[in-house]
């Protein structure tokens, strides 16, 4: 093998419930990975999905040694994996990796200088132990901070005011709420603290043997940095706690070299001295780089819950939906909506209209009209993020409200309402559909046919479908792959052409937009009438 084809490239994915790390070869084929379950691999941490729930059901959080000591976990099995199929830590270029978002640490002071100094005779979670002001991390899930969000919103004129600033109104999870709540009651674990990361740039700070930068795409998700500016606010810093901007130091692009990879893992695992660390970033960016995404391009996962994320070039932050700092170009943005009534709902339709049969499901979508004779419907089980509304609303071609629907139209209306849920929020958010625009569909809902020719026809145009299992993990390397020559001016999309490619799996019906232009002002309509009569039925 030459020297070009034998170097490698390694992702990181820190997410709530396991460890993940990709390794890719110059071509962009995944080599091999490995991971390390929370729950199962470092049972001494008693977490339940990686995370601890207190007792007021409320407050979630996650110990933060148990990332360290998984770190320490996988690189001793990452040696194994890379070993079997003929490299080693000396072929490593670059590293770069994501991380569950929000989710925040706090270095004790002092925390800095053991950085600088590891022993390489000894493993990270031994020689960190104490370095913590905060034991146990605030994660996303945390819904703790209510009081805290409302007093932000307030202190910078509104909701909306600080969605204009930070591409989100106030949400419990966001790290400012976060710290806002440790400093009012822990005000000493406050003070002893020496730096804030995110869960990313902690996990960036361990490679680097010193506290890596946050970056733009993940400090996003703070309810802190001005997305415009990409500038910590003074209004949100003000609003949130004293000495904030030094704690968190200043935030940087997310394709920046943090620097070379810290001489103790030189030392210790054999890490060459000109190995780089790339700006680690959060998993929902890290997966938009997972899956390449493009200017124009959205991409819908029907999961559970179905997340959106889209790339935009000029974002209208609103109180729905949240609006990032694109990971991997530097002026554009990055959208994220998550609805709540994903899969469980399609299911129970399909249950409920098709006698469970995903068969019946398709050919009710194959035999009923587009635009469904302009009957439209709501079907929001569980209480909707976006728009936030709770409830079965079905309204006919005329805009009343009816009872029921006949199983087929059922079925089409609740697959195409909540495709128009999604580009009413998208284009509401700055998204505009373009002649290249793409949607890459995936989750478990990408695998039927005839709902992605919905997806299609809805939003006109071509659906491709993208099997992301790792997307944020791959997309981490693709990224440390990307930093070593971004400061060249040579884009990501250049960097990943290489990479497999998005499959065509719908193209929109001709006259496809006549329908659904119309029927998506209708829908937005009626949104607007749920919102305020969200508990009829
Ligand atoms: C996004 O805003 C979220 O809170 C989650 O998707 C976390 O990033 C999951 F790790």
């Amino acid at each position: 093998m030459d020297t070009l084809t034998h170097s490698c490239y390694l992702g990181f994915d820190f997410s709530t419930q396991q460890l993940k790390v990709v390794a890719i070869d110059e071509k962009l084929q995944v080599i091999c990975q490995s991971s390390v379950q929370f729950d199962s691999d470092l049972p001494e941490f008693r977490t339940q999905g990686g995370v601890h729930i207190h007792e007021d059901g409320v407050t979630v959080t996650s110990p933060v040694l148990m990332w360290v000591k998984a770190l320490d976990l996988i690189l001793e099995k990452m040696n194994d994996e890379l070993m079997s199929v003929g490299f080693d830590f000396s072929h490593i270029k670059a590293v770069s990796g994501s991380g569950q978002q929000h989710g925040s640490v706090y270095w004790k002071k002092g925390a800095r200088h053991t950085l600088q100094h590891l022993d390489p005779a000894s493993c990270l979670h031994i020689l960190l132990q104490d370095r913590f002001a905060v034991q146990d991390s605030p994660v996303w899930m945390d819904s703790s901070t209510t009081d805290q969000c409302r007093s932000l919103e307030s202190a910078v004129g509104g909701p909306q005011q600080l969605a204009d600033i930070t591409g989100s109104r106030a949400y419990e999870r966001f790290t400012a709420n976060q710290i806002a709540k440790i400093h009012q009651l822990y005000p000493d674990k406050y003070n002893e603290t020496e730096r804030i990361s995110l869960v990313s740039s902690f996990a960036a700070s361990l490679f680097l043997g010193d506290y890596g930068a946050i970056d733009y795409s993940d400090g996003s998700g703070m309810n802190l940095m001005n997305i415009f500016s990409k500038k910590w606010s003074e209004s949100c810093l003000k609003a949130t706690a004293p000495q904030l901007a030094e704690k968190l130091g200043d935030p940087m692009p997310s394709t920046a070299v943090l620097g070379p990879v810290s001489p103790y893992f030189i030392k210790r695992f054999g890490f060459p001295v000109d190995c780089k660390v790339v700006a680690f970033t959060g998993d929902n960016p890290g997966s938009l780089a997972g899956m390449h995404l493009q200017e124009g391009d959205i991409a819908v996962s029907l999961g559970t819950s179905d997340t959106v994320f889209l790339w935009v070039k000029e974002p209208r932050p609103t109180v729905e939906g949240h609006v990032f700092c694109n990971p991997v170009h530097c002026e554009s943005y990055m959208g994220l909506i998550c609805y709540k009534n994903g899969s469980l709902t399609r299911e129970k339709i399909r249950n409920k209209c098709a006698g469970g049969s995903w068969e019946d499901f398709s050919s009710a979508l194959r035999s009923s009209p587009r635009g469904n004779n302009g009957n439209i419907g709501f079907y929001f089980d569980a209480v909707e993020i976006t728009p936030s509304a709770v409830g079965i609303h079905r309204f006919d071609q005329h805009d009343a409200k009816v009872a029921s629907f006949t199983p087929e139209v059922e079925i089409r209306a609740l697959v195409e309402g909540q495709f128009l849920a999604k580009r009413l929020h998208a284009q509401k958010l700055g998204y505009k559909i373009v002649s290249v625009t793409r949607v890459l569909a995936t989750g478990g809902g990408s695998a039927n046919k005839d709902i992605l020719q919905v997806l299609s026809d809805v939003f006109n145009a071509p659906v491709y479908t993208i099997d992301v299992a790792n997307s944020a993990c791959l997309g981490s390397a693709y990224r440390a792959m990307h930093g070593l020559v971004a400061e060249t001016g040579k884009s990501f999309a250049e960097v990943v052409s290489e990479a497999p490619r998005a499959q065509l799996a719908a193209r929109p019906t001709t006259g496809a937009e006549k329908v659904y232009g119309p029927l998506l002002k209708r829908y937005a309509d009626l949104e607007a009438k749920i919102l305020m009569h969200t508990t009829q039925q």
